[in-house]
């Protein structure tokens, strides 16, 4: 396809945390395996002089999304914990703008648009495209895609670099194809023109 990542473009990782990767407390099936590829997503954008964002779910102990409080998952990501802590192979450079979202205890927040200033942030730097990856494919990156379609930007979904929790099978295809029908363009690793 030839992409060419341009200083408006810009890399949201969603939510690469210990929590979400095998051995914490809710993970994705071999969520880990995705974090090579961002690496190098991380390095064509770097390169490109492309801003980089990194979300991250930021609970409070007493977070509606937990099983005690009424949720459906497993305490995960709570704040200051260290499975909220970004995966340590994620080699996230010093000047990612970081996004934390669903702090409020009582409203789930699966978007990184949902609660905070992403948008703005973008907006402000004058970001017109966006690409799009992490965990999970089903829920956060899912609506953080959606929500970016919504916004206004041009939304490109990174299929190598994301990977779902499918609590039903076909979770992750299905999620897949409503970002596609809602405008989410994709790409690959090798869609990409050296930079
Ligand atoms: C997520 C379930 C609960 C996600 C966050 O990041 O996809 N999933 N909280
Ligand atoms: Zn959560």
């Amino acid at each position: 396809m030839g992409i060419r990542i341009k200083a408006d473009d810009a890399l949201i990782i969603v939510d690469v945390q210990r929590d979400f990767c095998p051995g914490g407390s809710l993970p994705v099936p071999d969520g880990d395996r995705i974090i090579p590829v961002l690496n190098r997503y991380i390095e064509i954008f770097r390169r490109a002089g492309a801003v980089i964002y990194a979300t991250r779910d930021w609970h409070p102990p007493n977070h509606i999304s937990f099983k005690e409080y009424g949720g459906r998952w497993p305490v995960h990501c709570v704040q200051g914990s260290r499975g909220a802590e970004f995966h340590p192979d994620l080699k996230i450079p010093e000047e990612t703008i970081v996004i934390s979202k669903a702090t409020d205890p009582d409203r789930e927040a699966y978007s990184g648009f949902e609660g905070t200033d992403l948008e703005e942030s973008l907006k402000s730097r004058g970001v017109k495209r966006v690409f799009i990856g992490g965990l999970a494919t089903d829920y956060c990156v899912k609506s953080t895609v959606l929500d970016a379609i919504k916004c206004g930007f041009r939304t490109v979904l990174l299929e190598d670099a994301v990977k779902g929790v499918d609590v039903n099978p076909g979770d992750s295809e299905r999620a897949i194809k409503e970002m596609l029908s809602a405008g989410a363009e994709r790409a690959s690793l090798s869609d990409f023109m050296d930079p």
